[in-house]
């Protein structure tokens, strides 16, 4: 990780950040000040208050558009999130967004609906932004980074970033439906989509159905083989072999909400007074039915007001004790089904006032406005009946926030059977809304539900909305992602009491790696230096009785001497293990004459790959070489690893090719990092050992360690080690940990003898 925020003028470093989300809007909107400046305030969607948690833990950076058309903004900070707008002109809104995302996709994946509209216009702008958020997304990510994209408007950003950025861990969650083969074939870009989906590691969906009718959708249209929730994808990567696979994941994250923020919301007097004052101002009536939606058709708002209209007619629901309040918050105005479908809407809401209000009571209170979070609430609160008639829906979020916030264990809660939600909130009365009749009788069996029924339904949802709340799906998702899901500041509880028991074995190795674990990544390697932190720490852990400690790196023995500057005693494993400095002395392993005329022919591809390449830089190690592209734009270090692997691989056989940070390496000889732990293992003799690393390398290492070791992954990315700590100030801390409990431990030993 570079260093950021240290001067905030100079916010926006490239390659600065380990995990970035990546959405067609920010999470923040922009207001324009009364002087003319430029302001920002939050829009707390259920996606921000999801990765808020993540973002924080992670020095997180948010890319998206900041909902103003031909306007560029520089980078900046809010609420802790670093912020990175990318722009849209007017024209591309219109094409892209308007187009494309809410007319050709948005319809299709909703079973067509409302019927698609194919643009090739349309589909080139949409190649051409989804490409500007691939563009900001690889410049800003640090090496190894994790890049969670969302959403349907961006679903060829996976494959463009893996292309520039074959480090990246990527992530893409749909948050709408996956449609059926037999509609999502219609696209004529169908192909290109999923070869663009297929970009990520872990593709992930609402609903189980979803995630089927993807795969089904690779298999037809690709015939690659998927077994479960797995899609073997031919890899292409610069380090691949012919034949080899990358296995991407395919399935369900249901995704929901922040239950306990909305019960505590439910909660507040002044909002339990506003409900009230609600009742009040529709007449006090029986029974309120509540509809919230943003004004889509999709949400089969028609339907619910076809119901409601003829049970009023036929007398099963009677106006003076049944008021309908319907809120259709204003969306995609500038959409022409969607303002179509206003025109039709008010003209039914006219319709059935006209036909049925009295002077005290109204029908319909129909409201096309947003509200503030706390004014839904109260009207969640007010409601009794709660109306879910969506024709398609990926998840439905409004019908788990009714049911947090019912913590009176009352209300009930109708539910479309083809909104995601239907999956999950069983206890629902579920409908399906294209059938009038049983759409009607639903509700008017939720009119009449008897408490002790209401409540036990009730009791029922709610249980699954807390146990499942937003925060446990990003962090399902991420730990399907990287095997972590939040990393937290520190060192976190299980770890420290992990250090404390470590620390009372007879004889301790404590094996770390370097560059990245105890010094920061810096551009000129000859620089890197670990912090003064971990510096103290390590000394005292060399003082401490009956302990080792020994530096693990990729880095050839002169250069790992170098830079970490290790003290009297301290064991050292260069060029992954080729080298080690043992108490007995320096050793190299021997190469044969073989390897040796190998080694003569790597040199002379590798030299000559680097000379075509300005900016690389090549190391000679004592059994192969490093090529370094830190300093390289993400495309030229991809282009030239491509390279070097080709020539490599034309004339050489049985070299081992190691992608790491910034750098590939090709060696004659194949030894790992797990091989040298093991190896220092015996040679302290140590009992139990400790390993902590942050690069791809440093896996052989975890892979190798013994029942009752630590290994501690530093960072983001994919990793077996069964703990992580996020960066080499992390590490530091941990050292000091270890050292005060080696300490203590030794101390304790003591005063038994
Ligand atoms: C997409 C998928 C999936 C609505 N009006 C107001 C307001 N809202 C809030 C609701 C809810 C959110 O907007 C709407 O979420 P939904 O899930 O109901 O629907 P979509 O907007 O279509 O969302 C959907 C979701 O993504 C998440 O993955 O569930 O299936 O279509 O939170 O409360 N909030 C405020 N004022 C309003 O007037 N404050």
């Amino acid at each position: 990780m570079n260093p950021v925020h240290q001067d905030p003028d100079d916010l926006y470093v490239d390659h600065a950040y380990d995990m970035i989300v990546v959405s067609n809007r920010l999470p923040v909107d922009y207001e324009e000040q009364p002087d003319g400046g430029i302001g920002w305030k939050s829009s707390p969607g259920g996606l921000v208050t999801a990765l808020e948690p993540v973002m924080r833990a992670a020095d997180g950076a948010w890319i998206g558009w900041a909902g103003v058309a031909d306007r560029e903004f520089d980078p900046f900070e809010h609420d802790g999130i670093s912020i990175i707008p990318v722009p849209l002109s007017e024209s591309e809104l219109e094409e892209y967004y308007e187009g494309f995302s809410n007319d050709t996709l948005w319809p299709l994946y909703h079973d067509v609906i409302a019927p698609p509209s194919f643009h090739r216009e349309w589909w080139d702008a949409y190649v051409r932004v989804n490409r500007r958020f691939a563009e900001a997304a690889a410049r800003a990510a640090s090496d190894g980074a994790v890049v969670w994209v969302q959403d349907y408007q961006l679903q060829l950003v996976p494959k463009m970033l893996r292309e520039s950025r074959p480090d990246l861990v990527i992530g893409f969650f749909n948050h709408i439906p996956f449609p059926a083969y037999g509609i999502y074939s219609q696209l004529p870009w169908r192909r290109q989509v999923i070869d663009g989906l297929l970009g990520a590691d872990v593709i992930g969906f609402q609903r189980v159905a979803d995630a089927g009718n993807f795969s089904r959708a690779v298999r037809r249209l690709f015939g690659y083989r998927t077994h479960g929730t797995v899609i073997d994808v031919p890899d292409t990567d610069a380090t691949s072999n012919e034949g080899d696979v990358r296995r991407v994941v395919a399935r369900a994250f249901p995704i929901s909400i922040d239950a306990a923020g909305f019960e505590e919301m439910a909660r507040r007097p002044e909002v339990q007074r506003r409900a009230a004052e609600i009742r009040e101002s529709l007449g006090n009536p029986e029974t309120i039915i509540l509809g919230v939606d943003r004004l889509d058709y999709t949400k089969g708002i028609r339907h619910r007001m076809k119901a409601f209209g003829e049970l009023l007619r036929d007398g099963r629901l009677n106006v003076e004790d049944v008021t309908l309040v319907q809120v259709a918050s204003p969306s995609r105005e500038r959409v022409e089904t969607y303002r179509q479908l206003r025109d039709e809407i008010e003209l039914t809401v006219g319709r059935l006032n006209g036909d049925y209000a009295t002077l005290g009571h109204q029908a319909i209170a129909y409201l096309h406005h947003g509200y503030p979070r706390d004014e839904m609430v109260a009207l969640y609160l007010a409601a009794d009946v709660m109306l879910v008639t969506a024709l398609r829906d990926g998840m439905n979020l409004v019908a788990k926030e009714y049911v947090a916030c019912r913590f009176d264990g009352d209300g009930v809660l109708v539910l479309s059977e083809f909104a995601g939600a239907s999956d999950e909130l069983r206890q629902a009365v579920l409908v399906n809304p294209h059938d009038i009749e049983g759409l009607k009788d639903a509700i008017v069996e939720a009119v009449r539900m008897p408490r002790r029924e209401r409540t036990r339904r009730m009791r029922a949802l709610r249980r699954r909305v807390i146990d499942n709340d937003v925060a446990k799906w990003s962090a399902s998702f991420l730990e399907t992602l990287t095997g972590a899901g939040i990393i937290t500041a520190g060192v976190t509880e299980p770890l420290q009491r992990a250090i404390e028991e470590l620390a009372e074995t007879e004889r301790l190795l404590v094996a770390l790696d370097f560059d990245g674990t105890l010094a920061p990544l810096v551009d000129q390697p000859d620089e890197a230096r670990a912090t003064e932190r971990a510096r103290a720490a390590m000394a005292r852990l060399v003082a401490a009785p009956d302990t080792r400690l020994a530096l693990v790196s990729g880095r050839a023995l002169d250069s790992l001497g170098h830079v970490a500057e290790p003290g009297e005693g301290v064991l050292l494993s260069g060029s992954h293990g080729v080298e080690l400095k043992l108490d007995t002395g320096a050793i190299t392993l021997d190469l044969r004459d073989a390897e040796l005329l190998k080694l003569d022919q790597l040199t002379r591809i590798l030299e000559q790959v680097a000379a075509e390449t300005p900016g690389s830089r090549l190391e000679h190690k004592p059994a192969g070489l490093a090529l370094h592209t830190r300093g390289l734009s993400s495309s030229a270090a991809a282009a030239m690893q491509l390279l070097a692997r080709e020539r490599v691989a034309a004339e050489l056989g049985g070299v081992t090719v190691r992608m790491g940070k910034s750098v590939i390496e090709f060696a004659v000889r194949s030894t790992d990092k797990g091989e040298s732990f093991i190896r220092l293992r015996q040679h302290a003799r140590a009992t139990a050992a400790i390993y902590v690393g942050d690069d791809v390398t440093d896996e052989d290492a975890f892979a190798s360690l013994d029942e009752g070791d630590i290994g501690v992954k530093v960072g983001q990315g994919k990793s077996i080690a069964p703990y992580r700590v996020r960066n080499p100030d992390d590490v530091a801390e941990l050292l000091e940990r270890l050292a005060t409990a080696r300490e203590a431990a030794a101390e304790g030993a003591s005063r038994w003898q």
